[in-house]
């Protein structure tokens, strides 16, 4: 059987761990074959305290990438993880300009865990101004939701994530997933779907009482990789819910402060 495409552009995380590894990881896991551009380099600094390491790729470097796989390949669905610079951003909103898409699924990273909040106003903003209008997808965790909806933070009840979603969405993405995470108090991990059919609940047991590294990138690429199967958004959502639970239930403890999601837990039925 031929496999569905889903086209990814984000950034590399050395541990494997998180980014670009992990979208690609997920995306074989649901049976999608997947391409993909490099915007970055994260090297975690085992000598300093994990801290991150930055690189960017040079912005021709990543327009050359995002030529060959567009070139190549028929890609009608993406998903936009870290891009870490304004000249990024501004190669990968040409991109995205330069053809129609079924779906553009945007993970707002704005910081990396360990990173410090506020480093990179100026990528925050082109983020905003200049990726979020091609968004028909977008899957803030707690503090991007909060920021992006100019709200205080964090985001402790469902009707919080709710109205953070729908903030957004008065922004232009049709579909707005907020994740509620371990920053909303309670037994439970709790999802909000926002769109024109109103607003979905999607909510389980906390597995565990620590974040997971990798999990919003697995979340948001799995929702890609269904959709990139021809699920609608609510199913595609489901389905990632499901596949990070099950990475999470079956963590994998590294050398780093964080354990990892497994993606190859979770088997399509
Ligand atoms: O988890 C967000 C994330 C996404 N992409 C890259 C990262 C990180 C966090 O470390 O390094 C490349």
């Amino acid at each position: 059987m031929v496999p569905s495409l889903a086209y990814v552009i984000a950034g590399s995380e050395a541990t494997g761990g998180a980014g670009f590894q992990v979208d690609l990881k997920t995306f074989q896991q649901l049976g999608v074959y997947g391409v993909g551009t490099l915007t970055c380099v994260v090297s975690f600094d085992p000598e300093n305290g994990w801290a991150h390491r930055f690189v960017p790729i040079a912005p021709e470097v990543i327009a050359d990438q995002i030529e060959a796989a567009t070139s190549a390949h028929d890609l009608d669905v993406v998903k936009i993880g870290m891009l870490g610079t304004p000249a990024t951003i501004d190669v990968v909103a040409t991109a995205l300009a330069a053809q129609p898409w079924r779906h553009v699924v945007v993970d707002p990273v704005l910081i990396c865990k360990g990173q410090e909040p506020g480093a990179a106003l100026d990528t925050d903003t082109a983020l905003r101004e200049k990726i979020l209008p091609f968004a028909t997808v977008v899957t803030p965790n707690n503090f991007e939701a909060a920021t992006l909806a100019g709200l205080p933070g964090p985001l402790t009840t469902t009707d919080d994530l709710i109205a953070a979603a729908q903030a957004i969405r008065a922004q232009g993405p049709r579909h707005v997933v907020v994740k509620g995470g371990m920053d909303l108090p309670g037994p439970d991990a709790v999802d909000v779907l926002v769109d024109d059919d109103g607003v979905t609940v999607f909510s389980d047991p906390k597995i565990g009482d620590a974040r997971v590294s990798g999990a919003g990138c697995t979340f948001a690429a799995a929702i890609t990789a269904e959709l990139a199967k021809g699920a609608a958004v609510p199913a595609a959502v489901r389905v990632a819910k499901d596949v990070v639970n099950a990475g999470i239930a079956a963590r994998v403890s590294a050398h780093t402060p964080f354990t990892t999601v497994w993606q190859g837990a979770y088997s399509v039925n």
